[in-house]
């Protein structure tokens, strides 16, 4: 059985709970709290010297980083991961834009915002680029859904997982989507797939981080 170490509250952490759910496959969950330091112990830095979450133990001992690695390694050969050339390419294309232009805008945005106490005074200068960027990231965004349900190939896949997690939390640290009625839509019809779980659901594996 997978073991997945994540925080709740993490929207790299949640794609992972989010696919897993979707897929039906029973995981431990190792919770850890980024805001207290347990990812950057040097038991957790073994195992990922990046020191972040999510985290997957595919087997004993052997451990996959990067939210959107590790999307892909619990999807193939699922309808979730696009198999053939162009789609799978068009799949990549948007997780590279979530990783690019979406996640260190509105990600970032939601950490100080939304986590930090005191953060908004903290990063007052950023927020106005993460600000920009992100609205120019949904406006991309929004020009595709206007046209096509889904990102890739007319139905629900792991590019929509990666995209969906930080802009259904956009709205926690700022971003008015009104203005983004395409965007809204797709919201929706991702919360209306089956095995859909929100942010704050959890497994019932839970094991005390270690
Ligand atoms: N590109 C990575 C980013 C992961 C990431 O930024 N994780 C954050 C939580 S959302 C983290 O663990 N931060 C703790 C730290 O950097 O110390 C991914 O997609 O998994």
């Amino acid at each position: 059985m997978y073991t997945l170490y994540s925080m709740q509250r993490s929207g790299n952490s949640y794609k992972v709970r989010l696919a897993l759910a979707r897929l039906g496959v029973p995981y431990r969950l190792v919770e850890i709290d980024i805001l207290k330091g347990e990812s950057r112990t040097p038991e957790f830095l073994a195992k990922n010297p990046s020191g972040q979450v999510p985290l997957l133990e595919v087997a004993p001992e052997r451990y996959l980083a990067e939210s959107n690695a590790i999307l892909w390694y619990v999807a193939i050969g699922s309808m979730l991961a696009p198999e053939d050339r162009i789609a799978r390419a068009e799949a990549l294309q948007w997780m590279f834009f979530e990783q690019h232009s979406l996640e260190p805008n509105i990600g970032a945005a939601y950490f100080w915002i939304a986590l930090i106490k005191g953060g908004r005074e903290l990063q007052s200068h950023a927020i106005d680029d993460w600000m920009e960027n992100g609205y120019r990231a949904l406006g991309v965004m929004e020009q595709h859904l206007a046209r096509y349900p889904y990102f890739v190939g007319n139905h629900f896949t792991i590019a929509d997982i990666a995209l969906y997690a930080y802009t259904h939390l956009s709205e926690q640290c700022d971003f008015d989507l009104a203005r983004f009625p395409a965007v809204r839509a797709w919201l929706d019809r991702v919360e209306a797939e089956p095995g859909y779980v929100p942010v704050d659901w959890q497994p019932e594996q839970l094991v005390a981080a270690r």
